[in-house]
């Protein structure tokens, strides 16, 4: 098995949405022993702490929430992107999915300057395909996918130096997509996979379709999982739960189709609310799944009790 260097980078951020307790995250994931997992798989972890936004003198905004704060994180998160990614394998705690602004926008900066194109694997209930203009309830961590495509109306953000066209952005996992996203999205060529078409195909096509695009432009891929990707009844820890969610079993084969394909390069782990789980539990999958993604085989598996 090919060891890597992992990079551990906490983000204590609640900026992204009203309701708050995804601050918790980065700590929820070392008390569950993240570390100690992909350790165990022989890869070197380095954990770098939780780092900080930027200062910023934009002002607020009376329709978008904590608008100077998101702003103040994607300027930290961007270049902590980029200066990490050329020494390892970023994995990013949330903190929520506003975050994304940030590491997709500094991993694409990065796979600019090794010559490689960036693709993008989100994997959420939600497109988050709003745009500051379109967005009902303000929440930014509902827009992070139309900033790093380089959608018009984010004039106030950071500038996007290296934008990813849509049509290297992967959806899995979609089930809660409002009237604004959706009619973006049917004019772009996002790859999406409903719960319905997994339903109906498996999880397992749109991935190896998505995964042959990647290999296929020799390009590298950044992983975005969102907790409520996955069924609220085995992830009850984040505020945004939709029914109808990836199984376990359905969670895990992604990440274990995702491990042998070699072409992952960064991870974001967000919206877990610790405040909102049940004895650690979507903490402890969340950390399975990344085990899984970094190699961690089905027999390896540990037996748990709640
Ligand atoms: N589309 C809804 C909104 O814009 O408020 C819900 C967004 C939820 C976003 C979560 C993180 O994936
Ligand atoms: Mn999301
Ligand atoms: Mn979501
Ligand atoms: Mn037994």
């Amino acid at each position: 098995m090919d060891n890597k260097h992992v990079i551990l980078v906490g983000v204590p951020m609640d900026a992204g949405k009203r309701r708050q307790g995804c601050r918790m995250g980065p700590d929820a994931y070392r008390v569950a022993g993240l570390d100690q997992a992909l350790a165990n798989l022989g890869h070197q972890v380095s954990d770098i702490g939780d780092i900080q936004p930027d200062d910023t003198d934009v002002p607020e905004d009376l329709h978008l929430f904590a608008l100077p704060q998101v702003i103040g994180w994607t300027k930290a998160l961007s270049r902590t992107a980029q200066n990490t990614a050329p020494n390892g394998l970023p994995i990013f705690m949330g903190g929520d999915h506003a975050l994304s602004m940030g590491t997709v926008a500094g991993m694409a900066a990065h796979a600019q300057q090794i010559g490689r194109p960036l693709f993008v694997l989100w994997l959420d209930a939600h497109s988050d395909f709003h745009t500051p203009d379109s967005t009902g309830s303000g929440n930014l961590h509902g827009t992070p996918v139309a900033y790093f495509t380089g959608q018009t109306g984010f004039d106030v953000f950071p500038h996007v130096a290296a934008p990813v066209p849509t049509d290297r952005v992967g959806m899995i996992g979609l089930r809660s997509v409002d009237p604004a996203e959706r009619a973006r999205l049917e004019k772009d060529h996002a790859m999406l996979a409903d719960m319905r078409s997994i339903d109906e195909h498996g999880i397992k096509a749109p991935l190896i379709a998505f995964l042959e695009r990647v290999r296929a432009a020799n390009g590298i891929l950044h992983v975005s999982l969102d907790v409520d990707f996955l069924d609220p009844s085995i992830a009850p820890a984040v505020g945004t739960t939709v029914p109808g969610g990836a199984t376990e079993r359905e969670a895990h084969l992604v990440m274990e189709l995702l491990h042998e394909s070699g072409l992952v390069c960064s991870l974001d782990l967000v919206e877990l609310n610790p405040f909102l789980d049940e004895r650690g539990r979507t903490a402890k999958l969340m950390v399975d799944l990344a085990a899984s993604l970094l190699g961690r085989r089905i027999f390896d598996r540990p037996t748990r009790s709640f």
